[in-house]
């Protein structure tokens, strides 16, 4: 009898990979595996609290607005306490930036060589009706000396810098996807063992793709450039997916192949998603997955921010694809360059008495 056919392996954990993946460093610390372990653990148990939701009081509306003058749900408060408490318990952070929260915070661990972006709760107004919603995260060195508080310019790095990013989907089975800078790897979970296990091994995204995500009620107020692009995509007879869910759409597009495009909008004049956890991480892990991230007209990662909650049009996914969006809105701009000068508005005429 094949023992194997009895009992089959049940693979690689998170916490063993991570280990493996820091034997590949001769002289790390652990410092970022144990970080990795501290986001791991908090994702668990904003997990449990997701999927409880609906039965104990923690479903909908806070009562108050985030920085950005969001309406906060409860899970997006929770998810918050959750993520940043495990970073200031695990050590390895002196500073973290959250979504839900104005200012830089300060975990205390002044001796810790990282600094955290995090969207704790991101899509949570999809949570009362039980669409995927996620978590996404982003890792940097801090650049100041250890031993004091971390500052603007450990949290204000561009996102070539980064050393790691992530995100867990809350979705029909949750995983957590990440990247140190050397490939993707996605891990889903098993509710019954407690554990990620390794189920995405080496992801790389398509070349090209069939699907396109954007929030088309805000066409009106799209550019010629961006509106151009859409209508390629439906000349193309792509199909239009929109969750209205960043990494549930991202995800989705990631493992088959489309575009997210998040662009300025009447309401959203610099677009709306943030560009230090939102943003860079996702285009750390599509680019190390072999596709591509920009504004428009400028790779995301070389942005140089300028505040913590800063925002960035958004266009993700399938290289073909963005390079397409990039070339609609590169040809609006050179007609706008080019526009003949406006024709000189006629004078009134003079009435002669
Ligand atoms: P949030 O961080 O407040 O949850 O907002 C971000 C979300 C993204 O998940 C999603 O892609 C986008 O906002 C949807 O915005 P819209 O409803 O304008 O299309
Ligand atoms: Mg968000």
């Amino acid at each position: 009898m094949d023992h194997n056919k009895l009992a089959l392996p049940v693979g690689t954990t998170l916490d063993r990979f991570i280990m493996r993946k820091q034997e590949d460093f001769p002289y790390a610390t652990g410092e970022l595996s144990q970080l990795l372990r501290d986001i791991a653990l908090a994702a668990k148990i904003v997990n449990r609290e997701i999927n409880r939701s609906g039965l104990i009081d923690i479903a909908g509306a806070y009562g108050s607005q985030n920085v950005q003058g969001e309406d906060q749900q409860k899970l997006d408060v929770i998810a918050n306490i959750r993520f940043i408490r495990a970073l200031r318990n695990g050590g390895e952070v002196c500073t973290i930036i959250s979504e839900e929260d104005d200012e830089m915070i300060q975990t205390g661990n002044n001796q810790g060589k990282y600094v955290v972006a995090i969207d704790p709760l991101d899509g949570s107004s999809n949570i009362d009706v039980n669409v995927s919603i996620g978590t996404i995260f982003s890792i940097y060195r801090r650049v100041s000396p250890t031993g004091r508080e971390g500052t603007a310019a450990d949290c204000l790095q561009p996102g070539t810098h980064q050393v790691a990013a992530g995100y867990v989907i809350y979705g029909s089975s949750t995983m957590l996807v990440y990247t140190t800078g050397n490939g993707v790897n996605g891990f889903t979970y098993e509710h019954s063992l407690g554990e990620f296990f390794l189920s995405h091994p080496d992801i790389i995204t398509p070349k090209t793709g069939a699907i396109y995500s954007i929030n088309e009620g805000s066409s009106d107020s799209f550019s010629p450039g961006v509106a151009a692009f859409v209508q390629y995509c439906k000349d193309q007879q792509f199909s239009a997916r929109y969750i209205g869910s960043l990494v549930a759409d991202f995800h989705r597009n990631l493992l088959k192949g489309g575009i997210y495009v998040y662009p300025a909008t009447a309401k959203n004049k610099s677009g709306k998603l943030r560009l230090m956890y939102e943003c860079n991480p996702l285009a750390f892990i599509v680019e190390q997955a072999g596709g591509k991230s920009s504004n428009g007209t400028r790779r995301t990662m070389e942005i140089e921010p300028q505040i913590p909650h800063e925002r960035c049009p958004f266009f993700i996914g399938s290289k073909e694809l963005v390079e397409k969006a990039e070339s609609f809105i590169a040809n609006d701009k050179e007609a706008c360059d080019h526009k003949p000068a406006p024709e000189p508005t006629p004078k009134k005429a003079t009435t002669v008495k």
